[in-house]
C-alpha cells in the first residue's frame, strides 16, 4: 500500500480526484491494465470505441495501444521492459521496448484530448519517456534530471497533458539514451485532427513506422549499445526485409505514410512509380504553398516526415531507403571490392589451409543471394527476399507498395504478387547485335589535349568472359 500511496504522490493525483462516482471507483483508481503484444504481425487498424472518432493508422509490423476513458481522460499504460523481437523469420533480437515489442505500441489520440500515460519501468535501470514534438507542461517533457527524476526500476510514473496540436510524433527515453535507443526503445504517436483541417487531407490508407538501426553480430541476439556509426541492421519498426510487411492499397486510394527517424544517420526514403509530397513534419502540417513533388525525401536524424500520394499505378512498387548499404542485412560491411580481381592463385593457397574457402565478389555480389551459404544461427542472409522473378537481392530498409484494383476498401491483407498484363514486363531480346560504336572523347574544356599525361597508366581489367578458364 505504501508504494501505491507514493505513486499517487508522484503523480500529483489526490485519491478523490479520480473518483468516478458510482462507476467502479476502485477500478478507475487502479492503473489501467497493461496490454502486452508479442506478435510482430501488422495489426489491423484499431477502430476507436470511445472518445472522438478518427481514421486510425496502420503501424507496419506493429500495433496501436488500447486505452480506457476515465472521466473524459484517455488513459494508457506503457510498460518499459526487455522484449524479444523477431526482426525477420529466422532471427530474434533481444531488445528493450514497451508492452512486449520494440518499437512500443503506437499511441493514437485526437487533438484536444486530455491524455494520461502510466509508465511502468521493468528495465534493469531507470528510464523516462520524452514525448517528441508535443506541446506540454515542461514537467511532462520526460528529460531525466532536467524536468523530472528518473523512473527507478520497478516503479510507475504518470504523465498527463492535452494533445494540443494534430500531427505525427514519437516517444522515446530521455535517460541513458544511447543505450536505451540502441536497444530499441521508441514508439510512434499520432494526434488526429478533431475536425476537418485545411492542411490535413482525409486518406484511405495511413501507414506509420520508425527507422531504427542495430549492431548485432551474426549469431548474436543483443545489440552492441556503444556503436556510433557501424550498424549492420537497418530496420523499419525493428524489422528487416523480407520481414517487413508490404503496404497494401487499393488503386486510386489516397495514401499517407508517416516516418520517424531514430537512427544516427539520415535516410532518403524512395517510392517507385509515384510522386508524393511531404505534407507534414513533427513540426506540423506543411503549408500547401511550400509543398513540391518528390520521389525521394530525406528523413534526417530526429525528424519525422509524412508523405502523401494517390496510388494510381497498379503494381508491386519498391519502397526503400536509397542508401544502398541500408538495404542489406548483417555481414554487409567490411567487404572488399573484388570486382575484376583475379584471385584464382590466392584461393588455391587459402584452400590448402581452409578447404571450404570460397572466393566471393569477383563478379559482383549478386551470386551470394543464390548460394545456400551456411550462416550462423539467428542470422538472416545479407541480401534476400524472394520475388516472382527470383531473388530481390535486398534486405534492411526495403518493402513493397502493392497497388491493386481489386483490393477491398479497408482490407490490408497481402494480395500476393502483381499479375502483369501481357507484354508489360522487361524481357530478353535475341537476334544479332550490332557491335557497339565506342565513343572516345579527346580534348574537351576541362582537360585540353596537350595537358594529357604522355603515357597513360595501363589498367588490366579481367573480363568476365575469362572467368572459369583456369
Ligand atoms: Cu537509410
Amino acid at each position: 500500500m505504501t508504494s501505491r500511496r507514493d505513486f499517487f504522490k508522484v503523480a500529483g493525483i489526490a485519491g478523490g480526484a479520480v473518483a468516478a462516482g458510482a462507476v467502479s471507483r476502485v477500478a478507475m483508481a487502479a492503473l489501467p491494465e497493461p496490454v502486452i503484444q508479442t506478435s510482430p504481425n501488422t495489426m489491423a487498424p484499431l477502430i476507436p470505441d470511445s472518445g472522438r472518432p478518427y481514421n486510425p493508422v496502420v503501424t507496419l509490423n506493429g500495433w496501436t495501444l488500447p486505452w480506457r476513458m476515465n472521466q473524459g481522460v484517455k488513459e494508457f499504460h506503457l510498460v518499459a521492459e526487455p522484449v524479444v523481437r523477431e526482426m525477420a523469420p529466422g532471427m530474434k533480437a533481444h531488445l528493450w521496448g514497451y508492452n512486449g515489442q520494440s518499437p512500443g505500441p503506437t499511441i493514437e489520440v485526437v487533438e484536444g484530448d486530455r491524455v494520461r500515460i502510466f509508465v511502468t519501468n521493468r528495465l534493469p535501470e531507470h528510464t523516462a519517456v520524452h514525448w517528441h514534438g508535443q506541446r506540454l507542461p515542461n514537467g511532462m517533457d520526460g528529460v531525466t534530471g532536467l524536468t523530472q527524476p528518473a523512473i527507478p526500476s520497478g516503479k510507475t510514473f504518470v504523465y498527463e497533458f492535452v494533445a494540443r496540436r494534430p500531427g505525427t510524433f514519437m516517444y522515446h527515453p530521455h535517460a541513458d539514451e544511447m543505450v536505451q535507443m540502441a536497444m530499441g526503445m521508441m514508439g510512434f504517436w499520432v494526434t488526429h485532427p478533431k475536425a476537418k483541417h485545411s492542411l490535413i487531407d482525409e486518406v484511405q490508407r495511413d501507414f506509420c513506422f520508425l527507422l531504427s538501426a542495430y549492431d548485432i553480430e551474426p549469431g548474436a541476439a543483443t545489440p552492441k549499445v556503444a556503436e556510433m556509426t557501424d550498424f549492420n541492421l537497418w530496420t523499419w519498426n525493428s524489422r528487416v526485409f523480407p520481414g517487413i510487411d508490404s503496404l497494401n492499397v487499393r488503386l486510386n486510394d489516397k495514401v499517407r505514410i508517416r516516418i520517424g527517424n531514430l537512427t544516427m544517420t539520415n535516410h532518403p526514403m524512395h517510392v517507385h512509380g509515384h510522386e508524393f509530397t511531404v505534407t507534414g513534419t513533427d513540426g506540423g502540417p506543411v503549408p500547401k504553398s511550400a509543398r513540391w513533388p518528390e520521389v525521394t525525401t530525406d528523413v534526417a536524424v530526429g525528424q519525422m516526415r509524412q508523405i502523401e500520394f494517390v496510388a494510381d499505378e497498379e503494381g508491386d512498387w519498391a519502397f526503400h531507403c536509397h542508401k544502398s548499404h541500408h538495404t542489406m542485412n548483417a555481414m554487409g560491411h567490411n567487404v572488399p571490392t573484388l570486382i575484376g580481381v583475379d584471385h584464382s592463385g590466392l584461393s588455391k593457397k587459402i584452400n590448402q589451409l581452409i578447404p571450404d574457402y570460397m572466393v566471393m565478389g569477383e563478379r559482383g555480389m549478386a551470386d551470394m543471394t543464390e548460394m545456400e551459404m551456411p550462416i550462423p544461427d539467428n542470422t538472416i542472409p545479407m541480401m534476400t527476399g524472394e520475388g516472382p522473378f527470383g531473388s530481390v537481392e535486398m534486405g534492411g530498409m526495403f518493402s513493397v507498395l502493392k497497388v491493386r484494383r481489386d483490393q477491398k476498401p479497408g482490407d490490408y491483407t497481402n494480395p500476393g504478387w502483381f499479375k502483369h498484363p501481357a507484354g508489360t514486363v522487361a524481357h530478353e531480346v535475341t537476334g544479332p547485335m550490332a557491335e557497339p560504336a565506342r565513343f572516345s572523347a579527346e580534348g574537351g574544356q576541362s582537360m585540353p589535349r596537350q595537358r594529357k599525361p604522355a603515357t597513360p597508366t595501363e589498367v588490366k581489367v579481367r573480363k568476365p568472359a575469362s572467368h572459369g578458364e583456369h
